[in-house]
């Protein structure tokens, strides 16, 4: 079990674009199985690679109760957007924080698994919020970034409030 450390706010190697997987071998598998430790310990239900300084296009996700249900998904691109969904949203990086966000309800996703095979997946609900908070993450975007500019300015005040109390 490796666990890799994850980036916090605010620091702007979050903010790193991604770039994608051109080669499926051993090393990325043992990457993805890394980022599944990491993200169960922390416990979360999605983590991508950005979180964890490493800037390539992947992604791994699990909602299911029992946390025997692991998704890797690389090089993945959202191919169909529906309806409009409000959920509540944390995330690893921005540690105490949470806010609703505004998300597409249903989507279809094109990515690769750890093996390099193609697949295409729907989603929605909680699944639709977590590959779209990911992607993000792969883009240099945090949930933060959706919200108005006067809520974004709050949640990093109370941010580097928490900050200050644990230093
Ligand atoms: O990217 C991350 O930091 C992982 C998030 C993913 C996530 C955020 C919002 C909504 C769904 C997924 C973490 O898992 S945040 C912690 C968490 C844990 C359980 C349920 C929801 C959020
Ligand atoms: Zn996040």
């Amino acid at each position: 079990m490796t666990l890799l450390t994850i980036l916090t706010l605010p620091d702007k190697r979050l903010k790193t674009i991604a770039k994608p997987v051109t080669v499926f071998d051993q090393k990325l598998q043992e990457f993805a199985n890394n980022m599944l430790d990491t993200m169960y310990e922390a416990p979360g239900i999605g983590l991508a690679a950005t979180q964890v300084d490493k800037h390539i296009q992947l992604v791994v996700i699990d909602i299911s109760e029992e946390k025997n249900q692991p998704l890797c998904l690389v090089n993945p691109k959202i191919i169909q957007k529906e309806g409009v969904q409000i959920h509540e949203e944390g995330c690893l990086s921005v540690p105490g924080i949470y806010a609703k966000v505004k998300r597409a309800s249903t989507i279809e996703v094109k990515y690769f698994n750890e093996k390099g095979e193609k697949k295409k997946m729907q989603a929605d609900e909680l699944l639709a919020v977590c590959i779209q908070h990911e992607i993000d993450h792969l883009n240099g975007v945090v949930f933060l970034d959706h919200l108005s500019p006067l809520k974004r300015k709050m949640a990093i005040k109370k941010l580097e409030k928490e900050a200050e109390i644990s230093d």
